[in-house]
């Protein structure tokens, strides 16, 4: 029973513990990989009879119905998936975030990534490549100068509110890196001289992985970083502490 128990669990095919409400994604993702099953085994019964039928008669044989039918149905319903996904896709990128959406910067760079917060002001500072210097506790080039730079936050995990939503742009320091949070289903490319943005809300509070899915250089192994799901409460106390720190 207990190799049962996980053949259908393996035929479920199981996915990362979910921080948001992706049920959506899921669905298509299994219905798509559901169908793509079905259709091999269908493809692999009919050569199977194929091959008894063509040891019976010198002729060829054509089923029109048995070949094209099915493939037609399966055709509509992966373009059907297919066109439903792109559109959600679509919609977390290039539908704006709603007006009050928590503002973050994400910034790749050979290996880490850092996450900013533009503080009470709710503005990000000026940055500038000439004063990027991660040994001095600066690594994206904050210019002290800019009085709107100087209550921004930034930290090596992204902290985020359970239930609020997100709104991240993304960029790059040198090389394409590719931002990937599976419990969040998101994946979105960091491109040097781009601003992408993504938006999303994270419901469950825990500790998820981040990482990098661009091989990005030698150090791309151990290009990751955590995302913490926290309560509304513990998230105003940390941002808090981190303007005590500044
Ligand atoms: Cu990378």
């Amino acid at each position: 029973m207990p190799a049962c128990a996980a053949m259908i669990e393996l035929l479920r095919w199981p996915l990362p513990v979910d921080a948001g409400n992706h049920a959506a994604f899921d669905t298509y993702l299994r219905l798509s990989l559901d169908a793509i099953l079905a259709l091999f085994a269908l493809a692999n019964i009919l050569l199977f009879f194929g091959v008894l039928a063509r040891r019976r008669t010198s002729r060829p044989v054509h089923k029109l119905t048995l070949e094209y039918i099915p493939l037609a149905l399966f055709m509509g319903l992966l373009i059907a998936v297919a066109v439903h996904a792109e559109r959600m896709w679509a919609h977390q990128r290039f539908v704006g975030a709603a007006p009050d959406a928590l503002q973050v910067e994400v910034t790749g760079m050979q290996f880490a990534w850092y996450f900013r917060y533009p503080g009470h002001d709710a503005r990000f500072g000026r940055t500038s490549p000439t004063l990027v210097a991660p040994g001095e506790g600066n690594p994206l080039g904050l210019d002290a100068v800019d009085p709107a730079s100087k209550d921004d936050i930034v930290s090596s995990e992204l902290v985020l509110p359970a239930g609020r939503e997100v709104d991240l742009a993304l960029e790059s320091q040198d090389v394409i890196h590719g931002f990937s949070v599976p419990a969040l289903r998101l994946k979105q490319n960091a491109v040097p001289g781009q601003r992408a943005h993504v938006h999303f809300t994270a419901t469950k509070p825990g500790r998820y992985a981040i990482l990098c899915t661009q091989v990005c250089g030698l150090g791309h192994f151990r290009m990751s970083s955590t995302l913490r799901v926290v309560t509304p409460e513990e998230f105003t106390a940390w941002l808090h502490a981190h303007e005590v720190q500044r």
